[in-house]
């Protein structure tokens, strides 16, 4: 299981926020997600047999807001 945190941008209020959690809790091998709007991050619990960070990044970006892996 890895465990990684990402910068989230284009967030500006909550419903933002829930958004990106559901876009990407929706993802088959996601376990959890945790999004904090103040800071613009997000950290995610997920099987990397079944998802990468790549994969992460294009849902958030697919719900209109933008993720990168924080290395
Ligand atoms: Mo809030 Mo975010 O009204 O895309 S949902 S700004």
């Amino acid at each position: 299981m890895a465990h990684e945190t990402f910068d989230v941008g284009g967030m500006t209020c909550a419903a933002c926020q829930a958004h990106v959690e559901k876009a990407v809790c929706n993802l088959p091998g996601v376990e959890d997600v945790s999004v904090n709007l103040l800071s613009g991050s997000m950290t995610v619990d997920f099987d990397e047999q079944e998802l990468s960070d790549a994969d992460i990044c294009a849902a958030v970006d697919r719900a209109g807001y933008s993720a990168a892996p924080v290395v």
